[in-house]
C-alpha cells in the first residue's frame, strides 16, 4: 500500500524560522537516537534534497544561519517504522515565501510560480502560520495581534487577487499556531503558556483572522513550541538542543484525522451542536467503509488512517500502552499501525506535552 499523504502549508514572514525548521526536522529525525526512543525515522523522497537540508544542518553547526530565501519550496518526506521497509506516512511541505504575502510578484515566473503554490495550499489538510518568538518576545501582544490583522488581509488580499484571476484559494481548514525560537523563552513556558496568553489577549483578532480563512473552528485551538536550534542571545548557537520539531508530524497527523471528523460532521444535518469530537470520531469510524464517499479529497487519507489506529488510541491510550502497541505492530510487520501509533505515542510524551496543547 502507498504511504498516507499528509499535505501541509507552512505560512511564516521572512525571518520567522522556516527555513532552519525544516533542516531541524530532518536532521532530528535522521538520528539512531531519534529512531531508537520514537521506533521510526524519516528520509527525504529527493536525497538531494535530504542532502541540502543536512547541509544546511551542518553549517549551523558551525554557527552559520543560512541565507534568507524567497523561493516557494516543497519537499516531501517519507516516515519509516524502524526495522521495516516500507514508509507509511508521506509528508509533503510547502514552504510559502513571506513576501507573497506582502508583495506583488516580480514577474511572470513569480506570477506562474505563485499560482502553483496556491493550488497546493487547496490540497493541504493542515497550515501551519509560525509566529515569530523573537520578535513576540520583544514585542509582546502588539506583535501577535498585528500577525493575526496582517496575515487575514493578506490571505483576503489573496483570495480577491486568484478570484479576479478565475481562480479559487481554498485554505487549508486546519491550523496549527507555532511559535518558533521558543529557546528564548524561560524553560518552564509551554504551549499551554502560549494558548492562553493569545486567547487572553488578541481575541478578536483571532476571530477576524478565523473568519477570513473560513474556519472558525479550526484557527485558534492549536497551539506548538518550536525551537529549531538554541541559540541564547550571548552565547553560541547549540544546533543539538531542540523543541517541538519531533511533535510536528504527530501533531499534523491528528489535525488531520480531526479535520476529517469536523468535515463528516458538517456533512451530517442531524448532528447536535454539543456532539463531542469523539462522538464524531466514533462514528467516522463506523462509517468508515463510507468515508472516502462523502468527505472531501483532500480528507479520504483518513479513512484508511481509522484502519490502523483505534479511537482508544486517539483519545485515551496511555504512552506506555502506546509504546507497547506500536512495538507488537513492528514485530508483526504492520507498518502503518507502526508509524501511526508511535506519532500518537510522541503527543504524549514530555516533549510533546509542553510543546503542544490543544484547548478545545
Ligand atoms: N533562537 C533561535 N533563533 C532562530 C531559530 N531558528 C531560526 N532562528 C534565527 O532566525 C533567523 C531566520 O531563520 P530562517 O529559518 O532563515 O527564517 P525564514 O526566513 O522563515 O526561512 C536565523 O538566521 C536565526 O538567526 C531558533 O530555533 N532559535
Ligand atoms: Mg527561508
Amino acid at each position: 500500500m502507498p504511504p498516507l499523504d499528509l499535505h501541509v502549508a507552512l505560512f511564516g514572514a521572512s525571518g520567522a524560522g522556516k527555513t532552519v525548521l525544516l533542516a531541524a526536522f530532518y536532521r532530528a529525525q535522521t538520528q539512531p537516537s531519534f529512531q531508537q526512543e520514537y521506533a521510526y525515522k524519516i528520509q527525504a523522497v529527493n536525497k538531494a534534497q535530504g542532502n541540502r537540508l543536512l547541509g544546511r544542518f551542518y553549517r549551523l553547526e558551525e554557527g552559520q544561519f543560512p541565507e534568507g530565501s524567497t523561493r516557494f519550496d516543497e519537499i516531501e518526506f517519507d516516515f519509516f517504522p524502524r526495522d521495516l521497509a516500507e514508509p507509511a506516512v508521506r509528508i509533503h511541505w510547502y514552504d510559502y515565501p513571506g513576501r507573497w504575502w506582502e508583495e506583488e510578484p516580480v514577474d511572470a515566473d513569480e506570477r506562474e510560480a505563485m499560482r502553483e503554490g496556491l493550488l497546493r495550499l487547496g490540497m493541504s489538510q493542515v497550515g501551519i502560520l509560525l509566529a515569530d518568538g523573537a520578535k513576540y518576545r520583544r514585542e509582546g501582544t502588539s506583535y501577535i495581534r498585528w500577525l493575526f490583522e496582517h496575515f487575514a488581509d493578506e490571505c483576503d488580499r489573496l483570495r480577491r487577487a486568484s478570484a479576479a484571476a478565475g481562480e479559487e484559494v481554498s485554505f487549508p481548514r486546519e491550523w496549527i499556531l507555532a511559535l518558533s525560537k521558543a529557546d528564548l523563552f524561560p524553560p518552564e513556558y509551554s504551549a499551554r503558556d502560549f494558548e492562553r496568553e493569545v486567547c487572553r489577549d488578541a481575541d478578536e483578532q483571532l476571530a477576524k483572522l478565523c473568519s477570513v480563512l473560513r474556519a472558525e473552528h479550526a484557527f485558534g485551538h492549536r497551539f506548538l513550541l518550536l525551537s529549531s536550534v538554541a541559540a541564547p542571545p550571548d552565547a553560541p548557537v547549540d544546533p543539538g538542543t531542540s523543541l517541538g520539531v519531533r511533535t510536528l508530524a504527530p501533531a499534523i497527523l491528528v489535525s488531520t484525522v480531526e479535520g476529517a471528523v469536523r468535515e463528516a460532521q458538517a456533512a451530517r444535518k442531524e448532528k447536535s451542536a454539543k456532539e463531542t469530537f469523539f462522538q464524531g470520531l466514533r462514528d467516522l469510524v463506523q462509517f468508515v467503509d463510507s468515508v472516502d464517499d462523502f468527505l472531501p479529497k483532500r480528507y479520504q487519507i483518513v479513512s484508511k488512517i481509522l484502519r490502523f489506529v483505534s479511537i482508544k488510541d486517539f483519545a485515551s491510550a496511555r504512552v506506555d500502552q502506546l509504546r507497547k502497541a506500536r512495538e507488537d505492530a513492528i514485530r508483526k510487520g504492520d507498518t502503518f499501525k507502526a508509524v501511526l501509533t508511535g506519532m500518537v505515542a510522541a503527543l504524549r510524551d514530555d516533549e510533546g506535552l509542553r510543546a503542544y496543547h490543544q484547548n478545545q
